[in-house]
């Protein structure tokens, strides 16, 4: 089994205090956890190369990466970033970023296939949030 298909999020834990740990304010915490309650996510992945978009209504996001190679991207807050995803078990990924700009927290995600779940997690520091998707 492989993580392509599309995705719809099941439940959500701790984006806003994911935000704040991030130093987002809290007009822009409201905007963005109303939007990111219902993001529309497409997978593709051929082996180790994968395509993630995730859309919201305010923001989408696509990356393109291979495992153990860096690629760019943006932290939740829409930070430039590096990132290098490597393999934390056969089935869960797991992605360090490095800011390109200025100083941060220590920011991840990784992603991990549970039965028919997906279980995304963003860290920021020592905060998580947990976000289920299920095929949809
Ligand atoms: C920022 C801050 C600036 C204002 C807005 C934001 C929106 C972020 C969103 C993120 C969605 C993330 C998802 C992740 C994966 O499940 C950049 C925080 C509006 C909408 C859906
Ligand atoms: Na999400």
């Amino acid at each position: 089994t492989t993580f392509s298909g599309t995705w719809k999020m099941k439940s959500s834990e701790n984006f806003d205090e994911l935000l704040k740990a991030l130093g987002v304010n809290a007009m822009l915490r409201k905007v963005a956890g109303a939007a990111a309650s219902k993001p529309h996510v497409e997978i593709r992945q051929n082996g180790e190369h994968f395509y993630i978009k995730t859309s919201t209504t305010v923001r989408t996001t696509e990356i393109n990466f291979c495992i153990g190679e860096e690629f760019n991207e943006e932290t939740v807050d829409g930070r430039k970033c590096k990132s290098l995803a490597t393999w934390e078990t056969d089935t869960k990924i797991y992605c360090k970023q490095t800011l390109l700009n200025g100083n941060g927290p220590k920011t991840f995600w990784s992603r991990e296939l549970r039965g028919d779940e997906l279980i995304l997690i963003f860290g920021a520091d020592d905060v998580l949030c947990t976000r289920v998707y299920l095929r949809g």
